[in-house]
């Protein structure tokens, strides 16, 4: 028989990060908290009694404490539950993007050493050698591996340094490392949020991002969890289905193409938007003309954040005063920022410079990758975050460019080296250079300049369908075009700021 009481850890001192979900979620366990259609498929109280079994069958497969789960899944309750069900028996998540291929699989497998590989049917992570324990999770709670188990597992007793996440990302430079997120690191930027976003006991948040990437997992999902608040749970961003369930809900979190997408509805208005108290976006630049559009349709000021994988957030517009278009706001409470300028001097108000921050948000390093975090980090222990920005006297941050070599496509980041090495590797081409340049719905796109070895035919189409099976879908070239040399300076560098400018234009609104 399942018990239908689930142990509460004892501990109070508990600085597991779902120790404060569990206990805001006791505290209301007849609240709904995944709805999907209309239809209650959680409550607080079965959340944490389904976490509780999914933990105990984790332990039951051998996952123990500190050891790591590599999670390719579909967005789903099951996969919320799993990820819950981690952080409970303190097995430290790995989520993976459903996009990534085989081959970029095999990487994250030999640098995570996972003792559990969670797949959904059909993804490559179902398939991809793996020698370890591999469990299939469809979607339905009904047909989780825990489905049947009975026993329950306590919360673990975590530190608050304790690893509870795992998050690939290409951080300033190069190929995919792990950042090491603790239970502190969650904890802390939480309660921020929470306090930050003025959020309240009646408010219902509706969640279309994905759950492989801080802003789907931590930031909504937590702020959600932390005030045991309903979420209308869509598996994927789907603007007609956005606008079937707007006016049920109070909060709305999107990237900047989540916006551009509900503008483009003819449909949407002030009256979908009835009950939201505030729309929050962030992880790539919002422009000014869709924070104003969106202004003049809904009557709603988006607030803009900032924030990213190794930081969580880091920045926020105010909740109650002014919010900037083209700003990210002031530092959030208990994050430092700082802007450096060239030569390693402080920047004067105004002045862009590489932005530097540190606080209890970010996080302990890259998986083991000793170098790579000393190089990522100053004396004094502030985070080299790559992106330039400008500060004003009153502290409010603006994000005007990068220093790393980064496209942020759609809210997912592209690092244009990775494309450029598996380009580089096809027959006929001497070298390429991926640019990122304006693109009406994905704010940027990538486009791959490609020089062609003396006499050889490159054809577009068979360069796509080569990468077709080595790169996920959001990182393969929008365009490509194929030139007998690309521009380089005195040096011999390749000169990216000419390209970005020839091909500026490659994606006009019309053309789109
Ligand atoms: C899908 N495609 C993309 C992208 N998404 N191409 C470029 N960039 C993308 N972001 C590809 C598809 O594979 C497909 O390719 C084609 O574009 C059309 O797909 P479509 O159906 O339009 O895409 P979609 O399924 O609607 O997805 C678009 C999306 C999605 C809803 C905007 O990309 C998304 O949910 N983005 C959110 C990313 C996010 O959460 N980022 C947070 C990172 P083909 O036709 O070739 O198959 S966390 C972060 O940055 C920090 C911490 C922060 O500050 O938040
Ligand atoms: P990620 O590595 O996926 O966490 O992406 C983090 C990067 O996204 C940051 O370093 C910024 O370059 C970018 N980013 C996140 N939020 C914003 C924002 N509001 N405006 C501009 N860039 C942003």
């Amino acid at each position: 028989m399942r018990h239908d009481t689930p142990p509460i850890s004892s501990n109070q001192e508990n600085d597991n990060v779902f120790a404060l979900f569990e206990a805001a979620a006791a505290a209301h366990p007849e609240r709904a908290f995944l709805v999907v259609e209309g239809r209650v498929l959680l409550t607080y109280g079965a959340l944490l009694s389904e976490t509780a079994r999914a933990a105990a069958w984790l332990r039951s497969v051998g996952v123990e404490p500190g050891e790591r789960a590599l999670v390719q899944v579909h967005k789903s309750p099951a996969a919320v539950v799993l990820y819950l069900a981690c952080l409970r028996a303190g097995v430290v998540f790995i989520p993976l993007n459903t996009a990534y291929q085989e081959g970029e699989l095999a990487y994250f497998l030999s640098d995570a050493e996972p003792a559990l590989l969670a797949a959904s049917p059909g993804l490559p992570a179902a398939t991809v050698a793996f020698g370890g324990t591999r469990a299939v999770i469809a979607g339905g709670l009904e047909a989780a591996p825990w489905a049947a188990v009975e026993e329950q597992l306590p919360t673990v007793q975590s530190a608050s340094g304790a690893p509870a996440a795992i998050l690939y990302t290409s951080g300033t430079t190069g190929r995919s490392k792990g950042a090491v997120l603790t239970h502190g690191n969650l904890s802390s930027n939480a309660k921020v949020l929470g306090q930050a976003w003025r959020w309240r006991d009646d408010d219902v948040l509706l969640h279309a991002l994905p759950i492989f990437h801080a802003h789907g997992l931590f930031v909504a999902l937590h702020c959600a969890l932390l005030h045991a608040s309903p979420m209308l749970f869509h598996e994927r961003f789907d603007a007609a289905a956005v606008l079937r369930d707007l006016p049920g809900a109070t909060v709305f979190m999107g990237v900047p193409t989540f916006y551009t997408r509900l503008l483009a509805e003819p449909s949407f208005g002030a009256d979908l938007c009835r009950h939201i108290r505030v729309f929050i976006s962030g992880s790539a630049p919002l422009l000014d003309a869709t924070f104003e559009e969106f202004k003049g349709r809904t009557g709603h000021t988006i607030l803009e954040r900032y924030g990213m994988t190794e930081a969580l957030m880091v920045t926020s517009n105010p909740y109650d005063g002014e919010r900037i278009a083209g700003s990210v706001g002031p530092a959030l409470p208990g994050v430092s920022v700082r802007v450096v300028a060239e030569g390693g001097v402080p920047a004067a108000a105004g002045e862009p410079g590489v932005l530097e921050i540190k606080g209890p948000n970010l996080f302990a390093g890259y998986w083991r990758n000793p170098e790579k975090t000393a190089q990522d980090h100053t004396a004094d222990g502030f985070f080299i975050t790559g992106d330039i920005a400008t500060q004003d006297a009153a502290g409010v941050v603006r994000i005007v460019g990068r220093s790393k070599d980064l496209i942020i496509s759609g809210g997912y980041n592209v690092y244009p080296k990775e494309i450029e090495l598996a380009i580089d590797a096809l027959d006929g081409v001497v070298e390429s250079a991926v640019i990122g340049v304006p693109h009406p719905d994905f704010g940027e796109a990538v486009v791959a300049v490609i020089s062609r070895a003396p006499g050889a035919a490159l054809d577009p189409k068979a360069i796509t369908e080569a990468l077709a099976t080595q790169l996920a879908s959001f990182k393969r070239p929008k365009k490509i075009v194929i030139v007998d040399e690309l521009p380089r300076n005195a040096m011999g560098k390749v000169q990216k700021a000419e390209l970005r400018a020839v091909h500026k234009d490659s994606f006009s609104v019309q053309s789109a």
